[in-house]
């Protein structure tokens, strides 16, 4: 199995943005599998670390438009 985490996602206003989000890490051949939450402005990812890392997870986040904070 993949890792796990949280990560708190800042810049999210509405359920279309997670939703886009969430279709966006999903998309990613490392991420085994996203669930972004607009209510409690969060991700919580499964990966494969041997395939992305946490520092290109960042940045496919920033450029999808969000911000993600320090691991929870
Ligand atoms: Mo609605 Mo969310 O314009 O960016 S999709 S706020």
């Amino acid at each position: 199995e993949g890792t796990e985490l949280t990560l708190p996602i800042s810049g999210m206003t509405c359920s279309a943005c997670s939703s886009r989000l969430e279709r966006v890490l999903n998309a990613n051949d490392g991420i085994i599998s996203a669930q972004v939450s607009l209510a409690s402005e969060s991700a919580t990812l499964n990966f494969n670390p041997a395939v992305i890392s946490l520092r290109q997870i960042r940045q496919l986040i920033a450029d999808a438009g969000f911000e993600s904070g320090q691991i929870q």
